[in-house]
């Protein structure tokens, strides 16, 4: 019998039901397996038959909790995540039978230290200095030692097979995830930015492998259709927005909406729960999948790399292929990697791209939306 947590009967509805779902899914068997980075090759988990989810906190609500701990000055992302672990108040982080997390910026990792005194948290060494055959090996290294791992802790064995047919099972999730995202290419955008946000995000959270793939293909064929009917929401003279930087999760609504109310519309998110992560699939061709893993997870352009020219390769297609007429940078408060960051992408777009920029610091509060509002009005006017 597995026990659900003792305030769980003053939690809200959504919440309630999320942790319904993670105490059955428990009860069948099945472990979970909780990440927070892009970085994660969680075929490696899916190898061992266990669950996936992200743990990444999106609420404002545990941050107090958390700053008993954490210092305040830290990115909302690092704390949410926290809080939501020390006040049992996530259901994936409180039914995870193991956390995995990476050596990406400094913040995350010392919670990763933090959070391992609550529940086992394994730290995969990103090596984020250097480029080539070194880094590659050393991370490749870091993929065998996530495997010995999680065979230890979940008790089971992982074989090569296993480890290329979770390859094949998550390669044909970002295919359908990308063609779903690819409606953002026609003119206008087959999708609002919250349809383009929302399916993507939802998808880490479907869990049943089978049924996600399902609903991706209907979604796909029904975004289609309605568009094919003249039935899209989305008027055609609107200026087109890509989206890059931190995550967005824990600000989407007054972001999006903002953005979309503002006159534009969001064609493309150059972010993690958008194209960064399902951008390069995982060769299945390559007869050691290890390596095929290293190869895909090394290459993600995450601003915690240092000279991260994939970022630049990535954003430079996506405003082409998605007729971009402007870039919006979004960066978490005290998220210096992206924040530093923004004074190259700021350049690249400007000068190499020749569109407009603008940057935009955040957290997960409400209280600036309409200050946000005034400035995504005079950006939208300048296009
Ligand atoms: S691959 S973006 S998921 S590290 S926003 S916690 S960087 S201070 S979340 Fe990220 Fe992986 Fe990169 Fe993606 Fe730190 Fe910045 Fe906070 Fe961040």
């Amino acid at each position: 019998m597995i026990n659900l947590p003792e305030k769980f009967n003053n939690f809200n509805e959504a919440r309630q039901k999320g942790f319904i779902k993670a105490k059955e899914l428990k009860e069948s068997g099945k472990k979970l397996v909780g990440v927070f980075c892009t970085y994660t090759p969680v075929e490696i988990p899916m190898a061992a038959k266990a669950v996936t989810v992200g743990v990444c906190g999106v609420s404002e609500e545990p941050i107090p909790d958390a700053e008993k701990v954490l210092p305040r000055n830290l990115c909302p992302l690092i704390k949410s995540s926290y809080g939501h672990a020390i006040t049992d108040t996530c259901p994936y982080f409180y039914f995870s039978d193991l956390l995995i997390g990476e050596t990406t910026c400094d913040g995350k990792k010392k919670m990763y230290e933090e959070l391992d005194k609550v529940k086992r948290t394994h730290i995969m060494h990103l090596p984020n200095a250097r480029k080539g055959e070194y880094t590659y090996k050393l991370w490749k290294e870091e993929i065998k030692i996530l495997k010995e791992e999680v065979e230890k802790e979940l008790g089971v064995t992982i074989t090569d097979d296993d480890i290329r047919e979770a390859i094949k099972d998550k390669n044909e999730e970002r295919r359908l995830l990308r063609e779903y995202y690819e409606l953002g290419k026609l003119k206008p955008s087959a999708l609002t930015g919250m349809e383009l946000h929302q399916v993507l995000y939802q998808a880490g959270f479907k869990f049943d492998r089978d049924e996600l793939k399902k609903d991706l293909r209907k979604v796909i064929d029904d975004m289609k259709e309605r568009y094919e009917k003249g039935e899209c929401p989305v008027q055609k003279d609107k200026p087109r927005i890509l989206i890059t930087g931190s995550p967005i999760g824990g600000i989407s609504e007054k972001l999006i909406k903002t953005v979309e109310e503002s006159g534009a519309s969001i064609v493309a998110y150059e972010l993690c729960g958008g194209i960064r992560a399902i951008d390069l699939l995982v060769d299945e061709e390559n007869e050691d999948p290890i390596d095929a893993l290293a190869q895909k997870y090394i290459n993600i352009g995450c601003s915690c790399m240092l000279h991260n020219d994939n970022r630049i390769e990535l954003l430079d297609r996506l405003v082409d292929e998605y007729e971009v007429d402007g870039v919006i940078d979004v960066v978490l408060q005290a998220c210096h990697t992206f924040n530093v960051e923004s004074n190259r992408i700021k350049e690249f777009i400007t000068t190499k791209k020749n569109i407009p920029y603008m940057t935009i610091e955040t957290d997960y509060s409400k209280s600036d939306t309409e200050q946000l509002r005034t400035r995504f009005e005079a950006f939208v006017e300048m296009i």
